[in-house]
């Protein structure tokens, strides 16, 4: 799809636009972020010396700002310094940083530092006792910037029935800590942030279809229960990084190039398949650590508060579109032109990619994991339309908050098992600690260390963890509405 077509469309349905509203702020992710990394300057983002104390190193302004998604296309939301993404966030790792954050908004705010194994008072979690950066105010997050890899930043406010809270506004970004260790086999490096916009409740489960029949499913009950669903968050508009398909930069690439591709899944409520027609993804990194088998798949899947890192080889030339598999979500924003140099070709081609089921395992190693010192199950289920027609969430058959059922004895190894009663895949995230991956539906694995990780419906997922950063520690589901309404628990160290 070209530009013209894309206006032609239609897709700017219902949003508000005004010429002197837009802002030229055409590919500025993909400016940012494009071409070999400076490896002298870690930090490309903001630096602002203040005038008291040590300087921070960046500077992060939580404020409303509008974002041009494509010409006629105008979202109002709330970012990061007038940035979506917000600044790119990169050090070393060991780095000592602090981040002033200002808000500009009228809500307390928390901004939270995903897959970074920091302390409570600063992971930016209310849950936890962080502080909130006041309404008008600031606060500096003063950490060290551990461990390497594709982490990231983003608003931990409760946003319940407010759709212009917490995850569904523009408050997410990029934080690279950067290896020591990195060999750099690649050409060119890309973040690509996916996004949807405006969302809405409705009846319609927006990741229906991701359900597979084939799947083991054993956590299916023999009667289901015939409540109705309640509302589910969906979305109109969809981008990458801050710009719907076909009206930013293209990602310009020359064939045989090793593109080295950082997504995240940055979405409040959406599961994301993406392909790329003729062209393999080499994951390398999960949630910002690396696997233990690098794998080509020609589709990744990957949910709210994930992080996939692969090499794409560049070698069929032409001008292809990156994108969602679903036509509606591509259709309505989600993808990027990939344009080899020297191609004509005035439109981009979408072609669907073989479908193949993704599968954290193929990533793995053999299973061998020492035996745990306790396992905690962890049962999941859905309370179908309760209170204000919106699904209720229960772990372990109560809503948060829950009173000291789950504790952690430091230096004590583990095993979670998570049992989703529930027809919806969720992507549960533990804040502070990395897991390890043990079982998925049966089938065993290990040396896949993530933050977050998706268990399919009706599905039963295990994971290992060393008790070793002591402090109040989050778990919740990263689709903000479950998190809303009940699908959290907070773990105490003894
Ligand atoms: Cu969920």
């Amino acid at each position: 799809m070209n530009r013209r077509d894309f206006v032609r469309f239609g897709f700017a349905t219902a949003i508000v636009t005004g010429a002197d509203m837009l802002r030229p702020a055409f590919a500025q992710a993909l400016e940012l972020c494009q071409g070999p990394r400076p490896p002298q300057d870690p930090m490309a983002a903001t630096l602002e010396p203040r005038a008291t104390g040590r300087p921070a190193d960046f500077t992060l302004q939580i404020a409303p700002m509008t974002v041009e998604l494509a010409p006629q296309v105008v979202v109002s939301t709330i970012g990061y310094s007038n940035k979506v993404p917000g600044p790119l966030l990169r050090v070393r790792e060991g780095q000592r940083v602090t981040v002033e954050v200002v808000n500009d908004t009228d809500v307390p705010e928390y901004v939270h530092w995903h897959g970074l194994l920091v302390p409570s008072d600063v992971d930016g979690v209310a849950e936890e006792g962080t502080p909130p950066v006041p309404p008008h105010g600031r606060r500096r997050y003063q950490f060290v910037a551990k461990p390497a890899g594709s982490r990231w930043y983003h608003s931990h406010t409760a946003a319940m029935m407010d759709l212009h809270r917490g995850t569904y506004t523009g408050q997410f970004g990029f934080f690279m800590i950067d290896s020591a260790n990195d060999p750099r086999l690649y050409d060119q490096e890309v973040f690509l942030a996916l996004r949807e916009w405006e969302p809405y409740l409705t009846t319609m489960d927006p990741d229906e279809g991701l359900a597979d029949p084939k799947d083991p499913m054993p956590e299916k009950p023999a009667k289901p229960d015939p409540r109705p669903n309640g509302l589910e968050v969906n979305a109109p508009l969809y981008s990458i990084n801050d710009k719907m398909l076909g009206a930013g930069e293209p990602l310009r690439v020359k064939s045989g190039q090793r593109i080295l591709m950082h997504l995240l899944n940055a979405s409040a409520s959406q599961i994301h398949r993406i392909g790329l027609y003729g062209h393999h993804f080499q994951v390398i990194a999960l949630d910002g650590n690396p696997v233990p088998t690098p794998r080509p798949v020609e589709v990744i899947e990957i949910a709210p508060g994930e992080r996939v890192d692969a090499i794409v080889e560049m070698n069929l030339p032409g001008v292809w579109v990156l994108g969602e598999l679903r036509d509606a979500a591509r259709q309505s924003g989600m993808g990027i032109v990939v344009e080899y140099a020297h191609q004509a070709q005035p439109r981009a081609q979408w072609l669907p990619p073989p479908m193949a089921r993704w599968d954290y395992t193929i990533f793995g190693k053999t299973a061998s994991h020492p035996a745990p010192d306790e396992i905690i199950d962890m049962v999941f289920e859905k309370v179908p339309g309760g209170p204000h027609g919106i699904n209720h969430w229960l772990v372990n058959g109560k809503e948060y908050p829950h009173e000291g059922e789950f504790v952690f004895r430091q230096g004590r190894r583990y095993r979670l098992v998570f049992h989703n009663r529930s027809d919806d895949a969720h992507p549960l995230h533990m804040h502070r600690h990395r897991f390890e991956l043990v079982e998925l539906n049966g089938k065993p694995t290990a040396g896949i260390k993530k933050d977050t990780v998706i268990v399919p419906a009706w599905g039963r997922t295990a994971v290992d963890l060393v008790a070793d950063q002591p402090g109040l520690t989050l778990f919740h589901c990263h689709i903000q509405q479950h998190m809303d309404f009940g699908f959290m628990a907070l773990f105490r160290y003894a």
